[in-house]
């Protein structure tokens, strides 16, 4: 982006595609945490435009391999319409969530969008998980751990056709990072699609700036890059207030990297930030770690930038 554009905050307050319940005070846990005026001392302009609607959850055991499929539709279809609302109005959408789940409303709109614009995307997937599960395959029938899957064209009609004709996203505009735990058949599918994953391993052996240089290989003026941040992509020890941690993720430091060798393309277009659960957090300091990340991946920086 040229101009810094105006960002507008997105809340989406529900758990409705997780494990656990606690996600749906994720938006104003970031608000809390101070996620509005670490952006405007940044000299951003940002308009909060409060929460989004839907469905409460109510808690049933999957149907067909679905949890709360109605609900699930619901919430995205707020969410796509939001999202696409703020691109239409040249703003950057930050999605506050908010389970995973709602990645599909953000990222059909974002997709949508990019097609209209002629514009290419690019898609970095912060996460512990690869969200690749099918009804067939999810051991839990929780749509968080989906929405790839559904957004690669694999799900329930109403979520792979959020935006028009499936699929939404191609997956070679793809890239995971930080990637640690994949179920048996959903690596099959993951291998399938062929989806590029720099995952704990990738970043032991090469380094976090080996794999971010590699997952921003071949972005350009033209790109729209969207950044995908399931907050559970964090080592537990800094970041334990999420549903489903997984051990060995990335540090402090490493996550800060991550963050900067995004900022320094410029390309930043639109933000999900997800999975964030204060049940589980301690005095917020989850939020807390987030809101740090994020303002650094829109360019805080130690030193003056050269
Ligand atoms: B998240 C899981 F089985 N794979 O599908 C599943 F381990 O958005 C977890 O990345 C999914 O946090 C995690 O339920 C979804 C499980
Ligand atoms: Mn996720
Ligand atoms: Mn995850
Ligand atoms: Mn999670």
């Amino acid at each position: 982006m040229s101009a810094s554009p105006v960002i507008h905050l997105i809340g989406a307050p529900t758990d409705i595609g997780a494990a656990d319940r606690g996600a749906s005070m994720g938006p104003e846990a970031l608000r809390v945490a101070g996620i509005d005026r670490a952006l405007r001392a940044q000299g951003l302009t940002v308009l909060d435009t409060g929460n989004l609607i839907g469905p409460h959850n109510p808690w049933q055991p999957p149907a067909c391999g679905y949890r709360h499929l109605p609900e699930v539709i619901a919430w995205n279809t707020a969410v796509h319409q939001a999202v696409g609302d703020a691109l239409r109005a040249q703003a950057l959408p930050i999605l506050l969530g908010g389970d995973h789940c709602l990645a599909i409303g953000s990222l059909s709109a974002v997709a949508q969008h990019c097609r209209a614009q002629g514009r290419k995307l690019r898609v970095l997937w912060l996460d512990a998980h690869a969200d690749f599960n099918t009804h067939t395959v999810t051991p839990t029938g929780n749509l968080h751990g989906m929405p790839v899957a559904c957004l690669c064209g694999k799900g329930p009609q109403a979520l792979t056709t959020l935006g028009g004709p499936a699929p939404q996203l191609q997956p070679s505009c793809i890239r995971q990072i930080g990637i640690r735990s994949v179920d048996a058949e959903e690596k099959r599918l993951v291998h399938q699609a062929g989806l590029d994953v720099f995952d704990m391993r990738y970043i032991d052996e090469y380094g976090m700036r080996d794999a971010m240089r590699r997952a921003l290989e071949g972005v350009d003026a033209d790109t729209h890059l969207h950044v995908s941040f399931d907050v559970d992509f964090l080592d537990p020890d800094i970041a334990p207030g999420v549903g489903t941690t997984v051990p060995g993720g990335p540090t402090y430091r490493e996550a800060q990297l991550c963050m900067e060798m995004i900022a320094d393309t410029g390309l930043l277009a639109s933000l999900d930030v997800v999975e964030l659960n204060p049940a589980f957090d301690e005095r917020n300091r989850t939020a807390e770690v987030a809101v740090d990340l994020i303002e650094s991946l829109f360019g805080k920086s130690t030193l003056m930038r050269r």
